[in-house]
């Protein structure tokens, strides 16, 4: 079995019911178990900054499924709930990005594991750390909480605390 985290992101439309939906999705693949949810968080946009606020989350599975079809059923989440994106880094209504698989290495042309930007990424660390905070970043060695520490917690703010998979997964339409 293999311990993958994944990163959840939208930006447009009713963010939380897309989160919850992609949420439903991976735990409807046979071959996946959601494991952990973190909270969701309010995070101001990085990159492209002229957009709408995002809300964030990392989600912990566990799948027989390889790396390679993890992320196609990532893409293919994605394209279900009609992913639009017109400008890089800009609007969008999900994105799925897998941060890590296992502690493995992974680069070929559609895959990079861990995920090349993570370390850098407040709106990833933070809901990751809150998931598990002793986690190592492979590459460098440094416990993710000491990159946080240099990224810094600006621009992310929890915004709602989830508190188990089933409870989020069947609480369409709660708001607040
Ligand atoms: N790809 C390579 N490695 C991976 C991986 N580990 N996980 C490839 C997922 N995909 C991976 O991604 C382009 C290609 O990356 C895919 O075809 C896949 O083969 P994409 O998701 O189609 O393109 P993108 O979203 O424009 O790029 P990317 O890299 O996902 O964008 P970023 O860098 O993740 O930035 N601000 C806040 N506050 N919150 C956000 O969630 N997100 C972004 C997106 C920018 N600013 C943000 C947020
Ligand atoms: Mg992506």
């Amino acid at each position: 079995m293999n311990e993958v985290y994944i990163s959840l992101g939208s930006n447009m439309g009713d963010k939380e019911e897309t989160l919850r939906h992609a949420v439903q999705l991976l735990q409807q693949q046979k071959e996946i178990e959601v494991v952990k949810l973190s909270s969701i968080y309010e995070t101001d946009p990085v990159g492209y900054t002229n957009q709408d606020l995002f809300l964030n989350m990392v989600v912990q599975v566990r799948t027989t499924l390889p790396a390679q079809e993890m992320l196609e059923e990532c893409q293919k989440i994605e394209q279900a709930l009609k992913r639009v994106r017109i400008i890089r880094w800009g609007p969008r209504t999900i994105d799925l990005d897998i941060l890590f698989y296992n502690h493995d290495n992974i680069e070929t042309e559609t895959l990079i594991v861990p995920h090349p930007r993570m370390h850098e990424r407040a709106f990833v660390l933070v809901p990751l750390l809150e998931i598990d905070p002793n986690l190592i970043y492979p590459p460098t060695g440094l416990a993710l909480r000491t990159m946080l520490e240099l990224v810094g917690k600006e621009g992310v703010r929890r915004w709602k605390t989830v508190t188990g998979v089933s409870e989020f997964v069947l609480s369409e339409n709660s708001k607040g």
